[in-house]
């Protein structure tokens, strides 16, 4: 990854005949013990989500279902990255500004957070966070 505040990690997956389990862990995908867990479902078509960057906050994306586009952009250079595997994730560091797109119709993206909802971790401002960055 471009970033060092972007990391594509294996999710272990423990498959058997009866089907497929997967784990974030402490430990293992989890570098952080986690305070929340959202997901983002339904999403409409043609919509994107996101533009902001967070101060703090460590966040592991984790697509359980269907497909996404990530775009981080760190003030210096961006990246894309599709999710469309439950068997990786994404962890994204503070201090980068994301942005989802090319959600697929039955998406479900799973964040794992290392902190409670705090609207004030967020930036909100594409130039306001250009401006923290350089
Ligand atoms: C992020 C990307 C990947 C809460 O009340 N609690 C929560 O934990 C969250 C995540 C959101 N909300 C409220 C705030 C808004 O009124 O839910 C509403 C939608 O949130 P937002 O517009 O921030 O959603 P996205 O998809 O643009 O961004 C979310 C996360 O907020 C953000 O931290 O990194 O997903």
């Amino acid at each position: 990854m471009a970033s060092e505040l972007i990391q594509l990690v294996d999710i272990p997956q423990r498959g058997d005949a009866r089907g497929q389990l997967s784990i974030a862990e402490l430990g293992g995908a989890l570098p952080f013990p986690v305070r929340r867990v959202y997901w983002i479902h339904g999403t409409k078509p043609g919509v994107s989500r996101g533009f902001h960057a967070h101060k703090e906050l460590r966040q592991l994306c984790v697509c359980v279902a269907g497909s996404v586009r990530l775009s981080l952009f760190d003030g210096k250079s961006e990246e894309s990255v599709v999710l469309d595997s439950n068997a990786k994730g994404l962890l994204i560091g503070p201090g980068l500004w994301r942005e989802m797109h090319d959600f697929s119709p039955d998406c479900v993206l799973m964040v794992f957070a290392d902190s409670e909802y705090k609207e004030s971790d967020y930036i909100k401002s594409k130039e306001d966070f250009i401006r923290s960055v350089i």
